[in-house]
């Protein structure tokens, strides 16, 4: 049986005339790159929760997509057929990872007890077809937002039962992401975050937020799980105020709590843009700190203003990522995950095969110009003569911790007013613009 019946064969590179809408233009998997393939500089992924578990639902109406993995009217035989359609899909996009939340993966039942024997039968059936398909898991995570229990946080819940039933919850995925072969497990701080402060404990939030991560962090030690665990910041949608809600501020949690160590980031290109950065900064304050992990590759609509997670199409910021990524030596265990859905008038099964394609081959341009800004030199040569003043003299000695208040004041008096120097915005973005 075959969901997906219009795609007869796995999707090909054909270069960038090709007229043909189901293949790719410039992702070429096998091309090499600076010494490494497309394939893994770009470690896509696909994300379960969007891709076969989205309905085309917004805020406003109803689902408008009529997938038939969906139709059965069992729970969990729409799971089998959900999972089933996820790997023909996988395989005939020629793509190696996917991700998913615990709850889009299988039913939550009427018990905890029922919700857990769900999530092992299906977790038993993504074994055998991770093996026979060769796919694999970048990462997995629990849902601690969806459910009306979460109403009030997870491991913020001002009630320690609900903060137990999480506790339980993230268990049950770890151990889940483990038996997969995972390479990362990524804690997203749904509902982790408050609305008003007349009815919160600020730093009772955060100090038991902290608990909870570290309770993951002594299960993944016991367990001998290798998989990267990584925190997704995001400032707003569904709290008003998230605890976790840009890089500099997850980090700086993470530092606080002492939990740096075990930690990296996902940055999300949508979650840049509702936290007011672009999605370079996010990326760059990450990976400056040695700490970026995977990336969420979607895009947001400033117009909007709201979470719309489009797939990504805009080749300034896939190049700019790259150039991020490529700088830092690659996304390591991380991957380039599609958390992105194809808008709810793109009703046939057919466009998720567009979208997906369309936001490969942006990264793979993406990756082309990156690697060429790199090899030319273009930016990195005017960044480093342009800090050339503390390679010798006041600057060395400003670097290694020689100078000082007095220091300067003496030798202001001997060498006066500085020479003023142009930062050539202009000039370095009319470059870029040859590259792209
Ligand atoms: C929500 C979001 C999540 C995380 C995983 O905005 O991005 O889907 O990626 O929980
Ligand atoms: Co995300």
């Amino acid at each position: 049986m075959s969901y997906f019946p219009e795609v007869t064969a796995k999707i090909k590179y054909e270069g960038k005339d090709s007229k043909n809408p189901l293949a790719f233009k410039y992702y070429n998997p096998e091309q090499t790159v600076a010494g490494k393939t497309m394939r893994d500089h770009l470690r896509f992924s696909i994300a379960y929760w969007h891709t076969f578990m989205g309905g085309g639902q917004d805020i406003f109406g109803l689902p408008t997509f009529a997938h038939s993995w969906h139709h059965s009217s069992d729970p969990l035989d729409r799971a089998k057929h959900t999972l089933a359609a996820a790997f023909e899909f996988f395989e005939k996009l020629d793509v190696d990872y996917y991700c998913f939340h615990d709850r889009d993966i299988s039913p939550e039942g009427s018990t905890f007890a029922e919700t857990q024997k769900n999530f092992e039968i299906i977790i038993n059936m993504a074994k055998d077809l991770q093996q026979s398909s060769g796919v694999k898991l970048l990462w997995g995570t629990a849902n601690l937002f969806s459910h009306p229990r979460y109403a009030q946080g997870a491991g913020t819940n001002p009630n320690a039962h609900v903060f137990a039933y999480a506790a339980a919850q993230v268990k049950a995925a770890i151990d889940a992401t483990h038996v997969l072969g995972g390479e990362n497990y990524v804690f997203w701080g749904g509902r982790e975050g408050y609305e008003t402060l007349l009815n919160t404990d600020m730093k009772h939030e955060q100090t038991q937020f902290a608990r909870f991560l570290h309770m993951a962090v002594d299960y993944k030690k016991k367990i001998g799980f290798e998989g990267q665990f990584l925190i997704e910041p995001k400032p707003k949608e569904p709290t008003t105020h998230q605890y976790d809600t840009d890089a500099a501020t997850t980090l700086s949690f993470l530092r606080e709590y002492d939990l740096l160590d075990h930690f990296k980031l996902n940055i999300e290109a949508n979650h840049a843009t509702l936290a007011g950065h672009t999605f370079q900064h996010e990326l760059a304050v990450s990976a400056t700190a040695g700490k970026l992990g995977s990336v969420d590759a979607n895009r947001g609509d400033t117009l909007l203003g709201w979470d719309t997670d489009q797939f990504p199409t805009n080749l300034y910021d896939t190049t700019l990522a790259m150039l991020v990524i490529l700088e830092q030596g690659g996304l390591g265990s991380g991957g380039l995950n599609f958390d992105a859905k194809p808008r709810r008038t793109s009703i046939d099964d057919i466009d998720l095969f567009y979208a997906h394609i369309g936001g490969m081959d942006a990264f793979a341009r993406g990756l082309l110009a990156a690697q060429k800004i790199i090899d030319d030199g273009v930016f990195s040569r005017f960044i480093s003569e342009r800090y050339a003043s503390y390679q010798s003299g006041i600057g060395k000695d400003i670097m290694a911790g020689n100078f000082s208040l007095e220091k300067a004041t003496a030798w202001i008096a001997e060498n006066g007013e500085p020479t003023r120097k142009s930062a050539r915005q202009e000039l370095l973005e009319n470059i870029l613009n040859q590259y792209i």
